[in-house]
């Protein structure tokens, strides 16, 4: 699958605190980049491949592949921390802000969190605050490589913030609510805001130390 090329080069967001502690408590540092995905990895054609903006804005948006890839790029450096213990460092991510994302659909004042919806029928939620970081990104390129499918491709959620289940894969839409609501594993006993610097991994009192 070749990807369309921007004429531009992305913006490059440089990495917070290089020389800050790197690795959250309880995690240790692998090379490797495990696959973790509940169910099968759906297979999306590029042609039929659409991006929903919708709930609680003025007017809901949806963009074809061109039409995102048309969007000014960002890249960044970050870590990222699977609540299943390994960290992978220094991910270099190509994608769309999703500020970027955000600025095109006039959100409501009453908008405070959103749902991130998946193909497949993954979904997680987050704080419009912690989505709107600025190193928060629509990703379609991991280290050089157009996003391979099991790794979410074409395009997946990354928030480098927060643990690994936040960064949906295959994503088609983003829901603003104006009340919290938990997603896929935030149902099934993970942590509703997913810190790994305060390890905030499963529900509070579910496990020695998490509470
Ligand atoms: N749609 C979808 N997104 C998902 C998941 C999933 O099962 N489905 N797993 C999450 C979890 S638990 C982690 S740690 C990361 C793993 O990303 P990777 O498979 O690219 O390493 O994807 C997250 N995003
Ligand atoms: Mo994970």
């Amino acid at each position: 699958m070749r990807l369309p090329r921007s004429p531009r080069r992305p913006k490059e967001i440089k990495q917070e605190a290089p020389d800050k502690l790197r690795v959250p408590p309880g995690q240790f540092a692998t090379e490797k980049f495990p696959v973790l995905t509940y169910g099968p990895t759906p297979r999306i054609d590029l042609k039929e491949w659409r991006f929903r903006i919708f709930g609680l804005v003025a007017e809901e948006k949806v963009l074809a592949w061109e039409e995102f890839m048309a969007l000014p790029k960002v890249a960044l450096t970050a870590d990222f921390h699977c609540v299943t213990q390994w960290s992978r460092l220094s991910n270099h991510w190509e994608g769309i802000s999703s500020r970027e994302v955000v600025g095109l659909v006039r959100p409501l004042p009453e908008a405070r969190f959103v749902m991130v919806h998946c193909y497949g029928g993954y979904t997680t939620n987050l704080p419009m605050e912690v989505f709107l970081v600025e190193n928060v990104l629509f990703a379609y390129r991991h280290d050089g490589q157009d996003l391979a499918p099991e790794h979410g491709g074409p395009m997946r959620l990354v928030v480098p913030e927060r643990y690994g289940w936040k960064s949906a894969k295959w994503v088609r839409g983003v829901e603003l609510m104006a009340q919290d609501a938990p997603g896929f594993w935030e149902q099934r006993g993970y942590n509703m805001s997913g810190d790994p610097w305060r390890e905030e991994r499963f529900w509070p009192g579910l496990g020695e130390g998490y509470d």
